[in-house]
């Protein structure tokens, strides 16, 4: 890259295909296709490095450096960020403008997305040296700047107030060739608006905000390990506290289980020992009840004994009354008789 360091910087930056190479070239008032910057519509990038020109506005040389498209499909952005950042900080003067090229159309995330990752990238001391160029627009777009004002959103208008409405439009020169009114008022005013920029965006800023990001970098890295350590933390103690519950549930079910079995052991013993006392009752009033029975039977037969001796002594007494009478009449027969 010739960089020639006694002329200010214009940086042409971007999303890939925005057009960076074309408006370059158009600026140096070369052919668009063919001219210092390579330009061309495959999906790929087609600049690949960083490219400087020297350019004259109102014969004021510049550095026109051409740069790749961030937001890549096939490189990375970060990449492409350094190797720009590695372009700025051998600016010795530092960057008059940044040309931001974006298309016009819906402002899309990932239009939004390449706005604010090159606004980062440069940080807010760059904001008085920022130009945002349009490109892509249609003819009455180009002819008329407020019919493309009034298709802007509010997202895309507050991008433009914060950088002091300095916009212009990069003149589609297939419909306004090189030398044709519209073409040259459009890129006049792009380099008036350079010209216009009072001081330069410095190295020294450029470094400090690649310092500050990479000290937000490092904190955001520090702030999400420590997020993830304390997430997997949390899922560990999540995970133990469970395990804990889950061996309290284990624990409470099988001293549930215990308790029932214990019960019903329990209750067997007391149930067999009731059985077993009520069989021992059972047994006793079964003795007593034998017993009370033999007694009524004993005494049953010492009342029969009686009543048999008393039968006996009667039948005795009879006979002997008997007795007595027959004597006592043969003795009174033999008297009788003598
Ligand atoms: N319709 C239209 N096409 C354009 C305009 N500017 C550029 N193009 C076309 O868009 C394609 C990409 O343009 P480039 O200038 O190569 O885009 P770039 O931003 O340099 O792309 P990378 O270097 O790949 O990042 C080319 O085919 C251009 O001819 C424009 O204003 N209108
Ligand atoms: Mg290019």
């Amino acid at each position: 890259m010739e960089l020639n360091t006694k002329y200010p910087v214009v940086l042409l930056m971007g999303k890939t295909g925005a057009g960076k190479s074309t408006l370059g070239n158009l600026l140096l008032g070369a052919p668009h296709k063919k001219g210092p910057f390579a330009t061309g519509s495959r999906m790929d990038s087609i600049t690949q490095e960083c490219k400087a020109e020297t350019m004259l506005i109102d014969d004021v040389p510049y550095n026109i450096v051409d740069t790749p498209g961030i937001l890549d499909p096939n490189r990375g952005t970060i990449p492409i960020l350094n190797e720009i950042s590695k372009t700025i900080n051998k600016c010795a003067h530092g960057v008059k403008a940044i040309l931001i090229v974006s298309e016009v159309g819906r402002f899309t995330d990932e239009q939004k997305d390449a706005l604010n990752r090159i606004r980062n990238f440069l940080g807010k001391d760059a904001t008085n040296n920022i130009i945002s160029v349009l490109s892509r627009a249609d003819k009455d777009q180009t002819e008329d700047r407020s019919i493309m004002q009034s298709d802007w959103n509010q997202s895309f208008r507050s991008f433009i107030q914060g950088i002091g409405n300095r916009w212009g439009i990069s003149p589609n020169p297939e419909i306004f060739p090189a030398g044709e009114e519209t073409h040259k008022v459009r890129l006049g005013e792009i380099k008036n608006l350079i010209s216009s920029i009072q001081g330069v965006y410095t190295t020294e800023q450029h470094e400090k905000c690649q310092r500050e990001q990479a000290e937000a970098r490092r904190r955001k890295e520090e702030d999400e390990k420590r997020a993830k350590r304390e997430h997997d933390e949390k899922l560990k103690e999540d995970a133990r506290r469970e395990a804990e519950r889950a061996h309290q549930r284990e624990f409470n079910q099988m001293r549930q289980e215990y308790e029932k079995q214990h019960r019903q052991i329990l209750e067997k013993m007391i149930e067999s020992l009731r059985r077993e006392k009520e069989n021992e009752r059972q047994e006793r009033e079964k003795e007593r009840q034998e017993a009370r029975e033999h007694q009524e039977r004993r005494r049953q037969e010492e009342r029969e004994r009686q009543e048999r001796e008393r039968q006996e002594r009667r039948q005795q007494e009879l006979k002997d009354g008997i007795m007595f009478a027959a004597s006592e009449a043969l003795k009174m027969a033999f008297y009788a008789f003598i």
